[in-house]
């Protein structure tokens, strides 16, 4: 497969992310003093020298293949090719085809200096039936990818679960409307963990399980499109975060000695409006209370009071037993941080905070949703570490869609993209000068992918894909 590498789009954009990642690796730091709180971001700053630079992608998303080597469909494959579903009607069938391009695609994480990369295992190739007998060509794929991964010096990080649900647990179970899936999942976690953690040494047991459970089962914007009741929306949340604690509890007992798990969230993001004692610690009340059904709970190992008095006769049915396994201890958190979600300010009352209404003049990317605030890469991890101790941190996933239009000349200069990512990055060394405990930075994404209910309407890659030719070009 041919690049295109300089004719529509320049390197441009691929060399000042890497140059912009370098030079706050190469920089003189000044002698950054964590202590120091009010000590501006000193742009000749560094990042620490073992920081984990890489980029991540998902399945269903890059994959293509879908009924090849015995894959089963997932709730996803259906979704997709549901009427009106997806803003420009197209679907992942083929996608980027990685399942065939991954060995040149491997090549372009390579190019960036990349030294790690997040991908994820689809479930539907291991389980087609989401259960059951796995399929001994299920993980072939994976091994694959594994070996030319580790032949090139890229370390694998991989979710074990990226929303695309075996659509026969959807029809046979109800997805995670039962605990039955959230047993499958651990079954599924072992059997991965088995055969793979000789090469995986990380594993992210559930990507985004808020997104998740809010999009997919609440709003019905993701697969499966439910809209449930609050009280079925709430019982989702906690199968899903049973399902974590048996999948952390599977990889314990079936990996190699010393495999590493944790999840890959994106946390309700509480920013400080202003950066003020009083409105920093209401932004951690904020954290605390905001994500109470997914961090909060794995890692207290409890509902907060003020969920549960939200939730009433609405909250989930559990037991003691499911308490201690949703909060399994686990080895690292997995942050993904795209946007501020809310801008949290002290208050008298009985929260502590008041969240402040975003105006209609407030900047937002070329995603509708995605308002930049640079700050939220700084804060999110910071509220993480503190509020529970958590000793390590990867961001595993930032990143913008662009503008993609080419200027008159021809080249795409994707200045959206870089500035997004020069403001991130800059916080997010504050943060690690602050002695945030992050160890690394997965870019989202790699390429060009199919971006959900968008569709490829919105192009989040570092490489532009065109999805005709499926011809990769540095955007
Ligand atoms: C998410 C998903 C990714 C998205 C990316 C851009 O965070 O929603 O993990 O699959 O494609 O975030 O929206």
């Amino acid at each position: 497969m041919s690049f295109d590498r300089l004719s529509r789009r320049q390197f441009g954009g691929i060399a000042s992310w890497v140059a912009l990642a370098q030079s706050t690796e190469s920089a003189q730091v000044g002698d950054a003093n964590p202590s120091q709180e009010s000590r501006p971001p000193d742009w000749h700053s560094s990042f620490p020298s073992d920081f984990l630079w890489g980029t991540a992608t998902s399945a269903y998303q890059i994959e293509g293949a879908v009924k090849e080597d015995g894959r089963g469909p997932s709730i996803w494959d259906r979704y997709a090719h549901t009427h009106g579903t997806i803003s420009d009607h197209s679907n992942a069938d083929t996608a980027t085809d990685h399942y065939h391009l991954y060995r040149e695609d491997v090549q372009l994480m390579k190019a960036l200096g990349a030294k790690a990369y997040r991908f994820s295992i689809a479930w539907p190739r291991v389980f087609p039936e989401g259960a059951g007998t796995p399929k001994p060509k299920g993980l072939d794929f994976y091994d694959r990818l594994l070996d030319e991964l580790l032949a090139n010096g890229i370390e694998p990080f991989a979710t074990l679960y990226h929303w695309d649900l075996p659509e026969a647990l959807q029809a046979r179970f109800g997805g995670w409307t039962s605990r039955d899936t959230s047993k499958a999942f651990a079954d599924y976690a072992a059997h991965v963990a088995t055969h793979l953690s000789d090469r995986v040494n990380h594993f992210f047991t559930i990507n985004e399980c808020s997104r998740h459970v809010h999009l997919g089962h609440g709003e019905g914007a993701d697969a499966p499109g439910l809209k449930l009741s609050r009280s079925g929306q709430n019982q989702v949340r906690h199968n899903i975060a049973l399902g974590h604690g048996l999948a952390v509890q599977a990889i314990r007992a079936h990996a190699r000695a010393g495999t590493r798990v944790g999840p890959a969230e994106n946390a309700v993001s509480c920013i400080p409006a202003v950066e003020t004692p009083a409105n920093i610690r209401a932004a951690e009340i904020a954290t605390r209370e905001l994500n109470a059904g997914y961090l909060t709970l794995m890692l207290e190992g409890k509902y907060t009071d003020a969920y549960l008095a939200q939730a009433g006769n609405d909250a989930p049915k559990y037991s003691a037993e499911d308490l201690r396994i949703i909060s399994s201890p686990i080895d690292f958190v997995g942050l993904n941080v795209y946007t501020p979600d809310h801008y949290v300010v002290a208050a008298d009352n009985e929260r502590g905070f008041t969240l402040a209404p975003f105006p209609a003049s407030f900047p937002h990317m070329k995603a509708g949703w995605l308002r930049p605030g640079p700050e939220a890469i700084y804060w999110v991890p910071r509220h993480v570490a503190k509020l529970w101790n958590v000793k390590s941190i990867y961001i595993t996933e930032n990143g913008t869609s662009g503008s993609d239009q080419p200027a008159a000349d021809g080249t795409v200069y994707d200045v959206d993209r870089i500035m997004y990512l020069r403001n991130y990055l800059t916080q997010l060394q504050r943060a690690t000068a602050h002695g945030v405990p992050v160890l690394g930075y997965f870019l989202w994404g790699l390429m060009d992918n199919f971006e959900w209910a968008d569709g490829y309407e919105q192009r989040f890659g570092l490489y532009h894909v065109d999805f005709a030719t499926k011809r990769r070009t540095p955007s």
